[in-house]
């Protein structure tokens, strides 16, 4: 067993990491940039060494920084967390060969999973339902009209070294598909440093189900059963749950079979993601991608299963097998989670950056919130906004929700407005409760709220004239960080960094346009 393990990441997640450490006898080694100087990841470490200044790519996307504090800290191994270099096969090779142990899959399996062509081919040959689309990238304009009428409108676009609803189109007509094949290359060659495009049959009013898998050294695969991940807002997940409201045991047994069978092609180790989109009146599932890191999410899976993910990670990665088998996996009650981020529901979820003056963090019966930040910290720019996870557990669904309620009332944030009142509002709304979630939900709800309340601000936002300065001051900060990110960035930035960047600037764009 790893005597050291470097955390290649900030916040929550690093913090989760420390905390499975510990529970291991493992000692921590922190990274940190200059914004992060004060944070509770690193208070948290054993040890803690600068990389850098606080734009991620001169500091957590940093390999060479890493690798050298992994030198000096005489890490055995290192966890990336998620984002950042998480899903970075150079970095997971680098790893390796300079004899650690990166805690993940091999970067053949990351590379395979990656390009969401091949991860359609990969799972095409593994027997998997996949969308109905093509898995080799579009080489033309002509050949994308083909396809298309071939397949029948609508279909979406999609960046073949995108992910997660990234540079995705939809085309609803064959008058609409030239500009929007255009408009997808460009966009995935500025995003990811390819332009290649593929075509696949739009799903009308898809659920986002996806299954966590995990596989050991020692041939073992077993699933963990499936997270609800429908309610989404520009493809960013902002509450998931498990189990799926639409869960019945033969429905989590296919599957959980079919993401077995993808992670058993590319000889998957590690925890693992198979996404797929279900359509809610079939049930008929279809692979959509892998993801090949722990997410976000997992802590809705632990509160079901009662498995923590991360040690498991650690032992698998330490050459232990499983410390489970399939047959030992059992589901009781339900978890839900909300991520709860520094952003002004109140002004279309543009971030809100600061220092929080308060916190009071919710607990007691059923409820977990996976923090990385304390009163007193700054609320960076540079990173993607989320403050905690909270997440509630219930033997039913009603009790996850209720639970879920009193936590949310329970919680509050001084300094920066963040996205607790909409969760507030979710948690009471009819649809919500009755477990009507499909891709749809977010903008249905918006709708109802709009229509019901007359644009009403909630109970606790400031009056106008105060949101209306703040948020001037915020779109300076926004635009600002977009400047500075433009200066120093590459073109291939991580996909966190690039989404929050892409968020800022279109929320700020947004915004203006509306004042
Ligand atoms: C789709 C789709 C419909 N048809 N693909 C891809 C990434 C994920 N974040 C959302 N993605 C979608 N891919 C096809 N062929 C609809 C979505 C989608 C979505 C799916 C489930 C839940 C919420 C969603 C929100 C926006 C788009």
């Amino acid at each position: 067993m790893f005597k050291k393990i470097l955390i290649a990441n900030r916040g929550e997640i690093a913090v989760r990491i420390i905390r499975a450490c510990r529970d291991l006898g493992i000692s921590p080694v922190a990274v940190f940039s200059e914004a992060d100087r004060e944070a509770l990841h690193v208070r948290l470490a054993d040890e803690a060494y600068e990389i850098g200044t606080a734009p991620s790519v001169e500091s957590y996307l940093r390999i060479e920084r890493i690798m050298d504090v992994a030198r000096r800290s005489g890490a055995e191994a290192i966890h990336p967390g998620y984002g950042f270099l998480a899903e970075n096969a150079d970095f997971a090779q680098t790893v390796v060969e300079a004899g650690l142990t990166f805690i993940g899959p091999s970067s053949e399996a990351m590379q395979l999973m990656g390009m969401k062509t091949s991860a359609r081919r990969v799972a095409t040959l593994a027997g998997v339902p996949v969308v109905p689309g093509t898995t080799e990238p579009l080489s033309s304009l002509d050949e994308a009209r083909e396809v298309a009428a071939e397949f029948g409108y609508p279909v979406m676009l999609k960046a073949s070294a995108g992910g997660g609803g990234k540079g995705m189109r939809l085309v609803l007509t064959e008058e609409e598909l030239q500009s929007a094949f255009e408009t997808a290359q460009s966009e995935a060659a500025a995003a990811f440093g390819n332009s290649e495009v593929y075509l696949e049959k739009a799903i009308e009013r898809p659920r986002h189900i996806e299954i966590q898998i995990f596989a050991d050294n020692h041939g073992n695969f077993v699933h963990l059963g499936e997270r609800e991940c429908s309610i989404q807002r520009r493809h960013q997940k902002v509450i998931e749950e498990c189990p799926s409201p639409i869960n019945d045991a033969t429905l989590r047994e296919r599957m959980g079979a079919a993401a077995v069978s993808a992670a058993r092609a590319v000889n998957y180790t590690g925890a693992g993601t198979v996404e797929f989109l279900v359509a809610d009146a079939t049930r008929e599932f279809y692979f959509l991608e892998m993801n090949t890191r722990l997410q976000v999410e997992h802590p809705v899976t632990e509160l079901v299963t009662g498995i923590d993910l991360v040690r498991e990670q650690i032992n698998v990665a330490a050459g232990l097998p499983l410390s489970f088998r399939q047959e030992d996996v059992v589901w009781r009650g339900h978890a839900i989670e909300c991520r709860v981020y520094a952003e002004n529901p109140e002004n279309n979820f543009l971030p809100s950056p600061g220092r929080i003056t308060h916190l009071r963090v919710p607990a007691g019966p059923g409820v977990r919130d996976d923090g990385g930040i304390e009163a007193g910290a700054e609320v960076s720019i540079y990173y993607d906004p989320m403050i905690s996870k909270l997440a509630a557990w219930g033997r039913t669904r009603i009790e996850a929700i209720d639970r879920l309620r009193r936590a949310l009332d329970e919680y509050t944030v001084g300094g920066i407005k963040t996205t607790l009142p909409f969760f507030r509002e979710i948690v009471r709304d009819a649809e919500f409760i009755e477990g009507r979630l499909d891709t749809g939900f977010i903008s249905r709800f918006f709708e109802r709220r709009d229509a019901a309340l007359s644009a009403k601000p909630l109970a606790d936002q400031p009056d106008e004239t105060e949101t209306k300065r703040c948020d001037m001051a915020t779109i300076a900060v926004a635009l600002d960080y977009v400047l500075a990110q433009k200066q120093a960035s590459t073109n291939h930035q991580s996909r966190e960094q690039e989404q929050s960047q892409w968020r800022l600037a279109g929320r700020a764009a947004l915004h203006n346009s509306r004042t």
